[in-house]
């Protein structure tokens, strides 16, 4: 049986010493029964093509950035492999500023909002990826993905997810370990050792440089690399709200006076378009008014959950053509990633924005903690489009850039009759991360509904508030 290409590499880079197992002392000090140096692999061009094609299959074919940039130095030979292969342009950054000349730290011709994937060999704790990060960051540079060779397990995905950016490798130490040792290279005495080293030895936490739970919505901006979603944090933080009304009545008119009334203190609005009896076009066009007057976004909460082909009709066609006039709309990730790749072919026009469904509110719903993690990785390669998750908990997703819209919200905690749960704005906002919130009959039910949306809109900012002040736990 011939080897597959992932066992094909470790077997190489152990043959070139690229990979070592014994008692080693690392640079700060630190013992180490695994060393790795890929240093070495410069002396290999085939080692070195190998690993760039893996690296193309693995991060770059698929994934959308305008720019890649290598970690210095080990992985700049491989970055820049890796940029011819995709045709894409590379940026470099140095290590030390010029002291003389234009001080520029990174090197190449880029725009602001530029996106960039970063490539590096191996990860320890994160922290070289993320000085990276800082830097093409200060230029004005977007990051949201790392493409590695090895990850050393030891808490440099966790401290690189805390800030925004997701990693893929082709190996874990583990996964290395049991290569040699399928392969007879190394013996399960020294597998024992790595594996009790591993879950022994953990790299300091990284203090969370961009912690999107403690980040104003006006620092969020620049982080964010979908339009709509930028909007809405600009929205958020000039008009001082983060409530988005649920606009769940069945009348064009019910719906046009509530939002006279309550426009100044939404920064957008949930739509069911598909419930409303009397639907005529001229009802977008007023809504579209309100909007702009009151500067609020419109969300059409379709939760698409075709196939791609099929989506991309129901967003543009038909009665409603939600394309025309929604900032953005919902989607599950159920059918897997065609639907993204669809809405984002035929979102060139007004619409720009999907949230993501990653969790429900509703009481037994079949969402697992694998299909949420799925589809917050999935939502990675289409960032260009996604305005955020709708979800329910803080640890969902990492990224500052992206928003938290989180529903099944009331003054008190209760529930309705077909397993809505209602939670508070201090246990959505403060506890579990919500950056917009959507209240329903929270507020179209309510007596005076103008009267119950300021009432939300004080207690949601409020909360916000008390969580940027970094009052947490
Ligand atoms: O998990 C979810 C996702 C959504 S978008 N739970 C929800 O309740 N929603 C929507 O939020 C739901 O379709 C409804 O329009 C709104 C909540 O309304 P409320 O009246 O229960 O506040």
């Amino acid at each position: 049986m011939g080897l597959d290409k992932l066992e094909d590499l470790a077997l190489k880079l152990f043959s070139i010493d690229a990979v070592k197992f014994g008692d080693f002392t690392t640079k700060t000090g630190i013992k180490t029964p695994a060393y790795f140096d890929l240093r070495v692999i410069v002396s290999y061009p085939d080692i070195m093509e190998l690993t760039s094609n893996m690296l193309y299959d693995l991060a770059v074919k698929d994934s959308q950035f305008d720019h890649l940039c290598g970690v210095p130095y080990t992985a700049l030979p491989i970055a820049t492999l890796l940029s011819i292969q995709a045709k894409k342009p590379m940026l470099m950054r140095r290590k030390e500023t010029k002291s003389y000349g234009t001080k520029k730290s990174i090197e190449g011709h880029f725009k602001k909002d530029d996106t960039c994937l970063i490539i590096e060999d191996v990860i320890t704790s994160g922290s070289s990826i993320l000085e990276t990060v800082k830097d093409l960051k200060n230029e004005g540079l977007v990051t949201t993905e790392a493409a590695i060779i090895l990850d050393r397990e030891q808490g440099g995905r966790e401290n690189l997810a805390k800030n925004g950016i997701h990693v893929k490798s082709l190996f874990t130490m583990r996964t290395l370990i049991e290569i040699l040792k399928k392969h007879k290279k190394i013996t399960d005495e020294i597998v024992v050792t790595v594996k009790n080293y591993l879950n022994e030895t953990k790299a300091p936490v990284i203090e969370k440089l961009m912690e999107r739970v403690i980040l104003p919505y006006e620092k969020r901006i620049d982080f964010a690399t979908n339009l709509v979603a930028r909007q809405l944090f600009n929205i958020m933080a000039t008009k001082k709200t983060n409530l988005c009304l649920s606009a769940d009545l069945t009348m064009t008119t019910g719906i046009l006076d509530l939002l006279e009334k309550v426009g100044e203190h939404i920064c957008m609005v949930k739509t069911h378009i598909d419930i409303i009896d009397d639907f005529r076009d001229d009802f977008v066009v007023r809504l579209k008014q309100l909007a702009d007057r009151f500067n609020f976004l419109i969300l059409e909460d379709r939760k698409y959950a075709d196939i791609g082909h099929t989506v991309s009709l129901q967003y543009s066609k038909g009665l409603y053509k939600i394309g025309e006039w929604a900032d953005c709309v919902t989607v599950h990730s159920l059918p897997g990633e065609g639907i993204l790749k669809a809405l984002n072919g035929s979102m060139n026009c007004i619409t720009k924005g999907v949230f993501l469904l990653a969790e429900m509110s509703s009481e037994g719903n079949l969402i697992t903690q694998q299909y949420k993690q799925e589809t917050v990785s999935m939502a990675s390669k289409y960032a260009n489009i996604i305005t955020g998750f709708v979800c329910q908990n803080k640890d969902t997703f990492q990224n500052p850039g992206l928003i938290q819209l989180t529903p099944g919200v009331q003054l008190e905690c209760s529930k309705d009759d077909f397993g809505q749960i209602y939670k508070t704005p201090e246990k959505v906002v403060v506890e579990n991360g919500a950056d917009v919130i959507v209240v329903g009959r929270g507020i179209t039910a309510a007596k005076n509904p103008e009267v119950q949306a300021v009432a939300y809109k004080d207690a949601l900012w409020k909360c916000y508030i008390k969580r940027i002040s970094g009052k947490l736990e």
